[in-house]
């Protein structure tokens, strides 16, 4: 075998700052509409894939435990595509750790796919290509597709069928010093997640059609104020695209409500520090944690006045960080 048999790599979390909600093609996971995001540190994964061939099945292992059966299935799904593209059919084992602050409010799906792909391809011996890897972790979970690259990174809504779909990075992490401040909110109920949840939006909610033809206009927007730097152009539309994916969450039926009491105190919290001419803004993704991006040198007030509000267990603060790295 001429593949090194052997690959590590890390990936990042991201926040989309346009979000993605439902699909044009559920079998090849493609977004219905356009999303762009920030890839964060510190929240990262490690993943190490290792060939063997003396392997009946691939065996996954996530943060020193073995994975449940549907999650090594999620990996399996993706490590079949790379043992296609190679030509090399044995096993592996895979072994991945999230190094993220304690229930920090942001998914590690996205981290975790985009480590794998890349981890992946470089243990079957494929050469570097980050847009394959990128449409490789989109069809594992479309959030991925943007942690293979860093700072801004946009995926643009797919046609039904097109595979090859991948995210496209727009400027690095030192483009722009923007923050983002995590108010981390009770630990309650699971949520529902992002996939049963967006997939129930499209069934129910009357105003989905109304999403997949505003969402690329937004999109836009927040393209452009990046380029720009225009934090003040940025800002409102960033909370119109949260609160209309969750307005859609809001109206499906039955109702998907990711809101707690406490999420609703956090935004006022933004508010009334907009109020005093902070610069501040918040988003939300599927559960109940308010995130506010700020430039950075709003960001130790930013975290004063979540961390003071009620309801808010802990803060969290992350800041532009690389795309993959494998070694
Ligand atoms: C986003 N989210 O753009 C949106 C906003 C959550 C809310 O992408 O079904 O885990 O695996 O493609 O990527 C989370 O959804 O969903 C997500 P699948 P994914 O960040």
């Amino acid at each position: 075998m001429s593949a090194p048999g052997k690959a590590d790599a890390i990936a990042r979390a991201n926040i989309a700052l346009a979000k993605y909600w439902g699909k044009s093609d559920d079998r090849l996971n493609l977004p219905a509409v356009p999303s762009l995001s920030i890839t964060l540190d510190p929240m990262r994964t490690e993943t190490r894939v290792e060939l063997d061939e003396r392997l009946d099945a691939d065996v996954f292992e996530l943060d020193g435990k073995v994975a449940l059966p549907k999650e090594t299935a999620r990996v399996t799904a993706m490590l079949d595509r790379v043992r296609a593209e190679s030509g090399i059919a044995a096993k592996a084992r895979v072994t991945s750790r999230n190094h993220f602050p304690t229930a920090s409010g942001l998914a590690s799906s996205a981290s975790g796919f985009a480590a794998l792909a890349a981890a992946a391809r470089a243990a079957y011996g494929l050469t570097r290509d980050d847009a394959k890897a990128s449409a490789m972790a989109r069809r594992a979970s479309a959030s991925a597709a943007r942690s293979i690259y860093g700072g801004f990174v946009e995926l643009p809504a797919g046609e039904p069928g097109d595979d090859a779909l991948a995210a496209i990075p727009r400027h690095d992490a030192s483009h722009w010093d923007l923050r983002v401040v995590v108010g981390v909110i009770t630990e309650g109920r699971k949520d529902v997640g992002s996939r049963e949840g967006m997939g129930h939006s499209r069934e129910t909610s009357p105003y989905w059609r109304a999403w997949v033809e505003s969402a690329p206009a937004m999109c836009g927007v927040i393209r452009e104020a990046i380029a720009a730097r225009d934090y003040e152009r940025l800002g409102p539309v960033v909370e119109q695209s949260f609160t209309t994916m969750h307005a859609l969450a809001f109206t499906s039926s039955p109702s998907t409500m990711y809101f707690q009491p406490a999420s609703i105190a956090a935004l006022q919290t933004v508010k009334q520090l907009r109020d005093r001419g902070v610069p501040v803004w918040p988003t939300m993704d599927a559960g109940p944690h308010v995130k506010a991006v700020c430039p950075g040198e709003a960001a130790a007030q930013v975290e004063q006045a979540l961390a003071a509000t009620p309801g808010v267990l802990r803060v969290l603060h992350a800041r532009p960080g690389a795309g993959v790295e494998v070694g």
